[in-house]
């Protein structure tokens, strides 16, 4: 390495590692703090009771995290400290020879207003709000900005009275008037917490107002706070709230336990939602809700998060995390409660359905790229990075086979046991695994290395079946993936729930060397535990040949290889108990038919209708006519997988011929299946008042599934429906399910429709934000040419707002994910236009900038043009001055 070389090394981003961990120095027994808000600027005074943390060794000096803080005074027990008693590191401040116990007040001056990262204090249209997780709160004070130090904050919040309402964690403690127009209001939160549950808001805000009656018949105030014109739009949320509340109850026995729960909105929010104590952050677009503005999937998101937030007040704020190396510790656990709660909103089998989806296309490309990790990973260059769905959904189904493995009971025995044991602590994954063992008596050793190793594994099962002796033995080899940290993996303890299927149905299972099982009432269904790297399981008494039902309920995260006949699939599709695997069955057959026209397409022969398996159609129409079918699964079985799923399964992602293969397959199902689609179709009784219920939901979508597939035609008659529905619908979803299919079609009377439509629809929503990005969104995914084009001129819309992340999800993202033939432009337009928009906000946001890399980070799945066009744009990005340790991890990990 050459000196100059060494020297950019040296000044590269470092990474953390989890083997470092220390326990803190100092604990914070207590923290005031006082905020002073002024235009352009705010002073924050702290009031810090440190003292030295038993359970380290002594240190003499205090070294506290700050960033981008104008430091104005700093004082120990009163007195003010000379310059040289302290000194500035990077992103600290180190104060020499402490004492073992003091009171240090500082003062630091920051300046929301000019706050682009949307972490610490900033602004959001007309009020100031803030962002802590992970450590946005070292850009408020200098502090011990680290989930293991855990303290009682008292905050004095105090600005203008153009900002009458006035907010922070736990109980309003008092309030009143100051001079110069001012007001202040003090808040106190009895609870412990660490840094990254503060939140304050000071803004010109309205509410709606609920109440609910703990299981101990404590009465909580429920509010929910949105800029005045949105007042209409909160009803959901609230609803959602207290289902949320009741649900924890009766499910995990967990009460509410301040006075007050509130929730605030705010347009410029980097992600979803945040559970502050008491004092839940929201971005608008997953609290505001109502049927003329907000679609089917958006009122299941409402209802998904704010469950969510609310029930981290228990797996996340009672009980933390020690480091953020246990971050799936909590948003693990918390997705899989608020999963089961959704499912028991509506349907567990359609949720699972979507869950999985999420789950098998965009965390399985994850585990398969160069950001893969464990769901407790062992190091991260930045913390904001690993917010991810590995650590999300992937730790939410670690915590689904816990769950399962233990049985209802004991799982909610090691639940209590573990809220128990951990009130107001601040633990590792490994305690919550320990609660679960205490609790239930089972072995979890192994089942921990889900934690430590990163990866899907594969299953192998191959099958043969013994007439004479009426034995039916599977095989099933498990394996993993290299991934960049780790290239031998230890098998993984993997529950496979399976069933056997003969031509009348469910067959009873008896395992040989086993106990029958009369759990499932009948013995059809069973659950095998893989241990081993390979393993032998055999049936007795089987009488005739099964086709085996694997993975019923999605029961691993793993992907699972059966050499399935289309018959066996047309079998699981119509008679398997288990409804997940009916669904899956019909994704499975519709990917060999995809299959099958891909490779004629990769062959460079023509491809037409004559290239598609009847069977598939046949399956399709058969679904179509069962009325025992729940409508949302005949929707989710008539779609076929995503482009993004099919890319995931392949080794080299040929964009071109998956989209247009995927694309005829669709088409002649609209053909063939016609009249049934019409019969769907027009049976809706489209007057009907809108309903939110699953059944509605359902219903609505099956509809606009049939709409899909019948736009697919070209026909005169069926776009001036659509056009009638997308005119006449009273909610949402219609409205953008007709607009989605006018965009999209190609026939010019579809097109001249769609350009009227959409100057419609500005025309009429322009004063609504959220309706307007959904608006973007449908022009950004427009699978037609041009797409770029079109996105590049709505970026100067009056409608977009370069710095709003909303809307960059809306028109980039939604462009760069969810528009593959577009965004995989040969030349590389798409890959450039992307390159250009991260460089801008690698300065402006840099948590938003390395979240939209994401397209670029699977270089490695595409074709060597593609690849080169791809890399070429990365290594463009890394040769920027002053890379955000967000985007430099990302690039830099995707480069490797
Ligand atoms: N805990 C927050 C996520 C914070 C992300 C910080 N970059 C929301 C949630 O998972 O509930
Ligand atoms: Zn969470």
């Amino acid at each position: 390495m050459s000196a100059s070389q060494q020297l950019q090394a040296e000044q590269q981003p470092q990474a953390i590692y989890l083997k470092d961990y220390k326990v803190p120095d100092y604990l914070i027994a207590k923290t005031e703090l006082h905020v002073d808000i002024y235009d352009g600027y705010t002073l924050v005074t702290s009031n810090l009771s440190l003292r030295e943390n038993p359970a380290a060794q002594a240190a003499s000096q205090l070294k506290l995290h700050g960033t981008d803080l104008e430091l104005i005074s700093l004082a120990i027990d009163g007195k003010e400290l000379a310059a040289n008693a302290y000194e500035f590191g990077e992103e600290s401040l180190t104060i020499k020879n402490t004492p073992a116990q003091f009171l240090l007040t500082c003062v630091t001056k920051i300046f929301p207003e000019k706050n682009t990262s949307l972490e610490g204090l900033y602004k959001s249209r007309t009020m100031y709000c803030t962002q802590c997780e992970a450590e946005g709160f070292r850009k408020i004070t200098y502090y011990l900005d680290r989930p293991d130090v855990m303290s009682e904050f008292t905050t004095t919040v105090v600005a203008d009275k153009k900002f009458p309402v006035l907010l922070s964690n736990g109980n309003l403690v008092g309030q009143g008037d100051l001079d110069n127009n001012r007001h202040f209001a003090t808040w106190h939160d009895p609870f412990k917490k660490p840094a990254y549950l503060f939140a304050l808001v000071a803004g010109d805000l309205a509410h709606i107002e609920d109440s609910f009656t703990t299981c101990s018949q404590r009465e909580v105030t429920l509010k929910i706070y949105v800029e005045p014109k949105d007042l209409d739009k909160c009803d959901h949320a609230m609803t959602s709230l207290k289902n949320s509340m009741r649900w924890d109850e009766e499910v995990y026995g967990r009460e509410y336990d301040l006075d007050i729960f509130m929730i605030v909105a705010v347009d410029d929010f980097n992600m979803g939602a945040m559970e502050n104590k008491g004092l839940n952050i929201f971005n608008t677009s997953c609290v505001l809700a109502k049927p003329e503005t907000t679609t089917d999937v958006g009122f299941q998101r409402v209802e998904g998060v704010v469950a969510h937030e609310y029930f981290h007040n228990w797996s996340g704020n009672r009980v933390t995390c020690r480091d953020w190396f246990q971050l799936s510790l909590k948003e693990g656990f918390t997705v899989y409660r608020d999963s089961e709660f959704s499912a028991d909103m509506g349907s567990h089998t359609v949720k699972r359905v979507e869950d999985v989806s999420l789950l098998r296309t965009l965390q399985f490309a994850e585990d398969a790229g160069p950001m893969a990790h464990p769901i407790r990973p062992e190091s991260y260059i930045e913390i904001s990075n690993f917010y991810t769905l590995t650590i999300y959904e992937k730790g939410a189904e670690i915590v689904r086979m816990l769950a399962n493995l233990l049985g209802k009971e004991n799982f909610r025995k090691g639940t209590d046991l573990y809220f128990d044991r951990h009130d107001g602590q601040a633990v590792t994954t490994e305690d919550f695994v320990a609660a679960l063992a205490d609790a239930s008596g089972k072995d979890l050793t192994q089942f921990k290395r889900w934690y430590s190793q990163a990866g899907t594994p594969r299953l192998q099962v191959t099958d043969e079946y013994n007439e004479d002796t009426q034995e039916y033995s599977l095989h099933i080899k498990q394996s993993c993936p290299p991934t960049p940290e780790c290239q031998q993996k230890l098998p993984f303890h993997i529950p496979v729930a399976m069933g056997l299927l003969g031509s009348a149905g469910d067959l009873p299972l008896y395992l040989k060397d086993a106990e029958p099982d009369f759990e499932t009432g009948d013995n059809t269904h069973k659950v095998i535990e893989l241990t081993q790297q390979e393993q032998t399981f055999v049936f007795t008494r089987v009488q005739e040949k099964p086709v085996p039902s694997l993975l019923r309920g999605f029961s691993a995260p793993v992907k699972l290889h059966y050499d399935y006949s289309r018959e066996d699939l047309m079998l699981l599709m119509s008679r398997d108990s288990d409804g997940f695997n009916r669904w899956d069955a019909s994704q499975q057959l519709a990917l060999q038919v995809i299959n099958d026209v891909i490779t004629v397409y990769q062959r460079g022969e023509n491809i037409n209708a004559a290239s598609i398996d009847s069977r598939l159609i046949e399956a399709l129409r058969s679904v179509l006519q069962d009325e025992s079918l729940d409508q949302a699964m005949v929707a989710y079985m008539l779609t076929l997988p995503s482009e993004a799923y099919i890319s995931e399964l392949a080794d080299i992602v040929d964009v071109e011929a998956i989209h247009y293969s995927r694309a005829l397959v669709r088409k002649t199902i609209a053909h063939e299946l016609r009249s049934e689609f019409d019969r769907v179709y027009n049976g809706y009784d489209h007057q009907q008042a809108y309903a939110v219920t699953a059944d509605a939901i359902a219903a609505r979508s099956l509809k606009n599934v049939a709409l899909e597939y019948l736009m697919l035609l070209d026909d005169e008659d069926i776009i001036r429906s659509c056009e009638r529905q997308y005119l006449t619908a009273n909610n949402m979803t219609d409205v953008m399910a007709a607009l989605t299919q006018l965009v999209n079609a190609k026939a010019e009377l579809a097109q001249s429709l769609s350009g009227n439509a959409l100057a419609h629809f500005y025309e009429k929503w322009q004063a609504e934000s959220l309706v307007v990005n959904q608006w973007l969104t449908v022009q950004a995914t427009c699978r037609l040419p041009n797409t770029l084009a079109r996105v590049k001129a709505l970026e100067v819309h009056n409608a977009y707002d370069s710095k709003n992340p909303n809307k960059i999800r809306a028109l980039v993202s939604a462009f760069c994910n969810n528009n593959a033939i577009n965004f995989h432009d040969a030349e590389g337009e798409g890959y450039k236009f992307l390159a250009d928009k991260i460089i801008v906000l690698n300065k402006q946001n840099p948590q938003i900038a390395s979240r939209l890399l994401t397209p670029l980070t699977k270089w490695k799945k595409y074709a060597p043009a593609r690849q080169l066009l791809m890399k070429t744009q990365l290594e463009r990005i890394m040769a920027e001055p002053d890379l955000s340790k967000d985007v430099f991890e990302v690039v830099s990990k995707s480069l490797a």
